[in-house]
């Protein structure tokens, strides 16, 4: 198939091209795959005690499951499980069969950690190489890993993906930001992987040294790990003069490797014959309808060490089940909106960081940078915005600042529907980052 997707002005073009024919399956072979694969994590997961409890008090057995709805009569398994089970609880394996942990940091408590038999390894390396090829990656191709090689899955995960596609890889992995632009300039990587605040600020760094677009030979790059907007998308493209495709995945599932985008970019790929994804109302569990946003409800189906059963990412999406015209025949879900645990509610009103975000690149001379704080001075919310100013609209006119920063209240009011006090601040003044970006501060929390 000779499908391309190339935007005015870029040179790189994406050729559709599909790693394995799992991925263009007819979906009534998939939903047979996806039966027979969930009765067998169903019999792997019988010898994690926190499932056979739950299977034995149930009267559920691989056997009980008939059909793919017999899914809904399995239990949820939430980050707080996994919790209580620290730190390997949820072995299905004897640990010899353990050929490596991985782990999530997480915000609060303790990390949680998770485990990969070999066999769980080659998988994971062929679920990267999957989206990678969908999205560009070439054998002839140079990668420059921008992940933390570490307990994180971010870099190990893309490494192993790259290598498998048998393009080559610096493994970089995160911090040292110049150092990473010399890399770049001097082995001219074709390639970036990394979370989208961090290439953010890499090309950021790279423009302030004089380093444009143009000097810069990353033609395209593979971004996940954390929620972000097509705007950024488009701020991070034409500062670096790259393509960038959006990876989604969470360690507790297996890493990167769930889904990811093709040459169309147009929702990600979920990896149907190795996930079942569910799309559920979060507070009635019960299924939302295509297109409506909902929580991601994930369930392994080839993982060995560690099966996972209806776990509650938190991660709030939407599933398209339309057939796309790349050939693959797989489901696929929206960009992540932020996390159900990150949504804040300010008087009332449910909000995303990402709706902030949106709503404030939208507004010609504020830069992508951004920083979100929330407290109660009184018995009400308050919201403060503080946005950076691009250099070239920096200005000591008083009403040019101020109608800037109507106009970015005024966006934030018509997208997030919540009035927010703005404050712009110079370029260059608020804090970047290196792996996943914090961009909210909630005193409430501590008033
Ligand atoms: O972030 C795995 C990963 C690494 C995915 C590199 C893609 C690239 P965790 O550290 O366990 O694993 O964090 C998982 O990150 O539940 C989402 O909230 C968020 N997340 C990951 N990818 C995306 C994305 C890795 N493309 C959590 N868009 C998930 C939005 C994402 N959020």
């Amino acid at each position: 198939m000779t499908l391309m997707q190339q935007e005015p002005g870029q040179s790189f073009v994406v050729e559709n091209r599909i790693w394995d024919q799992a991925e263009a399956l007819p979906r009534s072979q998939i939903a047979d795959l996806q039966l027979a694969r969930l009765r067998e994590t169903a019999a792997r997961a019988a010898n994690v005690p926190f499932y056979k409890k739950i299977f034995e008090k149930e009267g559920l057995s691989p056997d009980s499951i008939q059909s793919l709805d017999d899914l809904q009569r399995l239990p949820f398994t939430t980050k707080s499980d996994l919790r209580e089970h620290y730190p390997l609880g949820f072995l299905a394996v004897p640990r010899e069969k353990i050929a490596r942990i991985h782990g999530s940091t997480g915000t609060t408590g303790k990390p949680t950690f998770v485990a990969y038999t070999s066999e769980d390894l080659k998988t994971w390396a062929e679920l990267c190489a999957r989206f990678l090829t969908s999205g560009g990656l070439r054998p002839e191709h140079l990668v420059q890993i921008s992940f933390g090689y570490g307990l994180f899955t971010g870099g190990f995960g893309l490494h192993y993906g790259v290598e498998r596609v048998g393009a080559s890889v610096v493994p970089a992995s995160g911090g040292n930001t110049e150092r990473q632009i010399s890399l770049m300039l001097d082995l001219k990587s074709d390639v970036l992987v990394s979370t989208p605040s961090y290439a953010l600020y890499l090309g950021e760094v790279a423009n302030q040294k004089g380093i444009g677009p143009e000097e810069l030979p990353l033609q395209f790059a593979h971004f996940g790990g954390e929620p972000w907007t097509e705007d950024m998308r488009s701020a991070i493209e034409k500062q670096m003069g790259i393509h960038a495709f959006n990876n989604y995945g969470l360690s507790e599932v297996i890493g990167p490797g769930v889904s990811g985008e093709c040459a169309l970019r147009d929702g990600m790929h979920i990896q149907e014959d190795h996930f079942i994804v569910e799309c559920l109302d979060p507070d009635t569990l019960e299924p939302v309808g295509d297109g409506e946003r909902g929580e991601l409800v994930i369930t392994s189906l080839t993982k060995q060490a560690m099966p996972i059963i209806r776990y509650r990412t938190r991660d709030i999406a939407s599933l398209n089940p339309a057939p796309c015209p790349c050939g693959r025949t797989t489901i696929r879900m929206s960009r992540v909106v932020g996390r159900s645990d990150d949504m804040l509610i300010i008087r009332g009103v449910n909000v995303f960081p990402s709706q902030i975000e949106q709503a404030l690149l939208r507004v010609e001379g504020a830069a992508p940078h951004y920083q979100i704080e929330v407290s109660r001075p009184k018995a009400l919310d308050e919201v403060t915005v503080r946005v950076e100013m691009r250099p070239e609209v920096f200005s000591d006119m008083m009403s040019k600042m101020h109608s800037l920063r109507e106009r970015i209240a005024r966006e934030i009011q018509i997208v997030a529907n919540i009035r927010v006090n703005v404050e712009l601040v110079d370029p260059h003044t608020l804090e970047r980052f290196q792996g996943k970006a914090k961009r909210v501060i909630d005193n409430r929390k501590k008033e």
